[in-house]
């Protein structure tokens, strides 16, 4: 059986967001429509606490988009976002929501991020999303949200290592571009690592 994985459509990752990914909101209605194709669809929801590692604000001195050394793994430094409750960490209202199966939130460890859906940043935190899919008899998975370049690739690489068939849906997913081309270079790294490329339009 193959699952749709919606990967953080929440309203900090878009446009007017506290991390906005530009142009975030036009993946919403190919998303909505991309649900029609599927029986099984699942969400993962970027959910942290307010004292999270991975805040700027929580090392005075330091700024978003500069590293620190958390738990042990490096870490890029983000603005305040997605807090557990928040307006920032809910879904995008247009977001249809009605036939997902169950929702799966990431990144409440305030010691270590967690980019992928499945395990966080160190891979010692587990979602349950893999134990749960493959309970589901799920062996395809196809992949859109937000962020390409963080999230969701993280998403793929760690969906491919679980075993699963695993496709990125190009055109239902934007990327935050800290530098240019990290869009690119996120699309060559999941296809260079087994993911196969699919445009909505073909599924
Ligand atoms: C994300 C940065 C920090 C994402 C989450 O959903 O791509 N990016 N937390
Ligand atoms: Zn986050």
């Amino acid at each position: 059986m193959k699952a749709l994985i919606i990967v953080d459509v929440q309203n900090d990752f878009l446009p007017g967001g506290a991390l906005a990914v530009k142009d975030g909101n036009l993946i919403i209605p190919i998303i909505n429509k991309l649900q029609k194709k599927f029986a099984f669809i699942v969400a993962t929801q970027d959910w942290h606490p307010g004292n999270h590692g991975s805040f700027a604000a929580n090392h005075p001195g330091l700024e978003a988009g500069e590293f620190v050394q958390l738990n042990g793994v490096k870490q890029i430094l983000w603005p305040i976002h997605c807090v557990q409750e928040s307006k920032g960490a809910e879904f995008h209202p247009e977001l249809e929501r009605k036939n997902w199966t169950k929702i799966f939130q990431k990144g409440t460890n305030p010691l270590v991020d967690s980019y992928s859906g499945f395990f966080d940043n160190n891979k010692n935190g587990d979602t349950g999303l893999s134990d749960f899919l493959k309970s589901e008899g799920v062996r395809e998975i196809y992949i859109c949200g937000l962020a390409a370049d963080y999230c969701v690739k993280f998403t793929v690489l760690d969906g491919i290592d679980e075993g699963f068939t695993t496709y990125l849906i190009t055109d239902a997913t934007k990327a935050v571009n800290l530098k240019e081309g990290d869009f690119q270079k996120a699309l060559e790294d999941m296809e260079d690592n087994g993911a196969i490329l699919i445009d909505s339009s073909s599924i």
